[in-house]
């Protein structure tokens, strides 16, 4: 996975605020922790947006054992669910960091930046698990995406093709080191090519312009931190010339909007790429680097991956007018092994072999894909996070003055959707900064609803089933 442990141990692999670890650093700090992961078959990883994480996550891989990166914000019944579903037999974390009672049965091995070990050079098997990832589906709690060594590889190699990524590339971003984007794209990416990661902790313009003015040359960011740095560049010079001075910016996870993609190209001459991916699919499709009219589609299919849009029966469309709706699917090494615990939703995901993505997408003459909406509506992006409307709803029902609740997303300028949830309170309705916080303590912050509406019922339909879309969701 990381031929540069060994190979180039002088250069530097991370960089987080003031701390940098080269690659021989980090062979040694995750080689420690390698001898201790014996007999382990999967581990959680705390996943701060710290150095520790990566060396955590470096160590289980290289030990063949499977890493359940759990984002530190989770609420207390997400975590309780994690924990149960994925039963890791430890637990790693920074020394000092505070863990949560949710995790307080498991084993605590404490990360250090330092060690005095080999890393390993045995390969391991490339069907073994790499990682399983909780995402959010439409109801129930998360389910955890099991993704193997395979997968992870082929998905990086691939960018690596079309992007002309190389050890020379400093990766510069702000992603939460929780989910596919920020740690297999943004962390293992970099380290698998032999470059350098640098992560800022947490996203700012200032961060970015510093970080470009010091070597980095690859930006990857949500939509909300292009917009946000779309925002700033009529007045901020140094931003606009750290990010014409950049080889790449990257944008995924989410749709990037015309506007925002148009105020970057003119204020920068430099046209951000968006790539578009999925937790069980890791990357499928990419705009070429230096395709003009790129902008506004996801691109076309990375090298390993076949894609086809399909109608309503499954019936593969061969149309390329731009125009005829279809659901994507996707097949290729760089897909997921499965659904942790979950044969049925596994079995579900899948057609005649084929992925079933739930995107919306047209196809054009050059085989562009542009997404243009989503199968289930009860699925929200926000910020870039996927979040299910039913886990929301659920978390706010517990609430002992919510009688009915139904979730909704709104386009937001900035995060793309919102939450927003529809309340008919059981009595006098509480304050809407209470169920926000209710929320982001049961679940995780980035599931609160930013809105909350009071209602004398919800409307329903005659099977007594919530219409949404008259809520305009
Ligand atoms: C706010 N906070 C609360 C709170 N309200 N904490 C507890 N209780 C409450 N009621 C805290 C937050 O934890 C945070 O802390 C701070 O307040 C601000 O939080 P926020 O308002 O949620 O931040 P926001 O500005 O909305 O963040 C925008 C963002 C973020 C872009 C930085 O959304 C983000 O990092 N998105 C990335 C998502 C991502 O990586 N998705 C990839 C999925 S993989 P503090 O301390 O931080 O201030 C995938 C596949 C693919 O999709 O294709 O890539
Ligand atoms: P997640 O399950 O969090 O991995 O989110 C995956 C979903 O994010 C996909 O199914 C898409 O709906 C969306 N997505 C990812 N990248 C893009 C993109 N570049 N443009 C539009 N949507 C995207």
């Amino acid at each position: 996975m990381f031929p540069a442990l060994h190979r180039t141990p002088q250069r530097p692999a991370l960089r987080f605020g003031d701390t940098t670890l080269t690659y021989g650093e980090l062979a040694t700090a995750a080689g420690a922790l390698v001898r201790r992961l014996a007999g382990v078959r999967r581990v959680a990883v705390w996943a701060t947006p710290e150095p520790e994480t990566a060396v955590a996550v470096v160590a289980g891989l290289l030990a063949g054992v499977a890493v359940v990166p759990v984002n530190p914000r989770t609420g207390e019944r997400e975590l309780t669910h994690i924990a149960g579903d994925s039963a890791p037999e430890a637990v790693l974390a920074a020394a000092g960091a505070e863990l949560p009672a949710g995790l307080a049965g498991l084993t605590r091995l404490d990360v250090a930046l330092t060690g005095d070990a080999e890393a390993p050079r045995a390969a391991v098997d490339p069907e073994t698990p790499a990682f399983v990832v909780y995402t959010s589906g439409t109801t129930g709690p998360p389910k955890g995406v099991v993704l193997s060594h395979r997968a992870v590889t082929a998905t990086l190699d691939d960018l690596a093709e079309v992007w002309g990524w190389s050890d020379a590339d400093t990766v510069v971003h702000a992603l939460p080191l929780f989910h596919v984007h920020g740690l297999i794209l943004g962390v293992l990416g970099p380290l698998r090519r032999g470059g350098t990661v640098r992560h800022l902790g947490r996203f700012s313009p200032e961060g970015v312009t510093e970080a470009f003015a010091d070597g980095g040359t690859v930006l990857f960011g949500v939509p909300t931190m292009y917009h946000r740095l779309a925002e700033r560049l009529a007045d901020d010079p140094e931003l606009v010339k750290a990010l014409a001075g950049a080889r790449l910016l990257v944008s995924g996870s989410a749709a990037l909007p015309l506007r925002d993609h148009r105020l970057l190209t003119a204020a920068t001459g430099r046209r951000v790429v968006e790539r578009y991916g999925m937790t069980e699919t890791l990357m499928n499709t990419s705009v070429l680097p230096g395709d003009p009219d790129g902008a506004g589609t996801v691109g076309v299919p990375l090298p390993s991956v076949r894609a086809r849009l399909v109608d309503d029966a499954g019936s593969p469309l061969e149309a390329a007018d731009a125009e005829t709706v279809g659901e994507i699917e996707v097949r290729g090494p760089n897909l997921f092994s499965g659904y942790l615990n979950r044969p049925d939703a596994t079995e579900a995901a899948f057609r005649d072999g084929w992925f079933r993505t739930g995107d919306m997408a047209v196809r054009d003459a050059a085989g562009r894909y542009r997404i243009v909406g989503r199968r289930a509506t009860d699925l929200i992006k926000s910020g870039g996070y996927k979040i299910g409307a039913g886990e929301i709803e659920n978390a706010l029902l517990e609430h002992p003055a919510v009688a009915e609740a139904a979730v909704t997303g709104e386009p937001d300028d900035d995060l793309g959707e919102r939450i927003v949830a529809w309340i008919v309170p059981a009595g006098e309705p509480p304050a809407p900064q209470e169920l926000a916080d209710h929320v982001a303590r049961t679940l995780a912050p980035h599931k609160r609803p930013r809105a909350v509406r009071f209602l004398a019922e919800l409307p329903r339909n005659d099977m007594g089933k919530v219409m949404k879309r008259s809520l305009g969701g």
